[in-house]
């Protein structure tokens, strides 16, 4: 990966919608999974949600992945999105280092197409709950963070309202376009 396209270690706000601090924290095992993380920040940046990017890896620097997850709150952090690939422990690290709600993204590898990613995110035990998106799944990953902090941000609730209904519409006119 090329500097240009290299997240920074938790750059807060890259999008530059931030007033004040960032809102949710959106973080991945490697700088690898960023292309496949880069459209929950898309998904951020649109309903001008600030947040944060960084690498922070469960297995490559666990005491820095545990001091982000224990910090979090105290910095004003709602929502933490947290992407890996492979034996992706890294959301379910965090959540259990947080009380902040976690959004696992299962991030597809080369090697059995992001099952294994899947399965390391989502089989939590009773008490550690990680959301856990799809495969790829990282631009629901940030709307599910735009919703979970619009539900006490009238603004922002409004955003995503306007934001379905738009979806609503494609479809009605893809209907209109095909219908026979
Ligand atoms: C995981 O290992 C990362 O989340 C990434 O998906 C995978 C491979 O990392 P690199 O070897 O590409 O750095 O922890």
């Amino acid at each position: 990966m090329d500097d240009a396209t290299r997240p920074d270690p938790i750059a807060p706000d890259p999008a530059g919608t931030s007033p004040s601090g960032p809102r949710v924290g959106l973080i991945m095992g490697s700088d690898s999974d960023w292309p496949t993380m880069e459209a929950a920040a898309e998904a951020l940046a649109e309903f001008e949600v600030p947040f944060e990017v960084g690498v922070v890896s469960a297995h490559r620097t666990p005491q820095r992945m545990l001091d982000y997850a224990a910090g979090a709150a105290d910095r004003g952090i709602s929502v933490i999105i947290a992407g890996a690939g492979g034996a992706a422990h890294l959301p379910g690290m965090v959540a259990s280092a947080t009380p902040l709600p976690v959004i696992g993204v299962p991030v597809p590898l080369k090697y059995l197409d992001g099952m294994d990613s899947l399965l390391s995110i989502v089989q939590m035990p009773a008490g550690v709950p990680v959301a856990t998106v799809s495969i790829g799944g990282a631009r629901n990953a940030g709307l599910l963070a735009v919703r979970i902090i619009a539900t006490a941000d009238p603004v922002l609730l409004a955003r995503m309202q306007a934001f379905q209904r738009n979806l609503e519409q494609m479809v009605l006119e893809k209907d209109a376009a095909l219908r026979r």
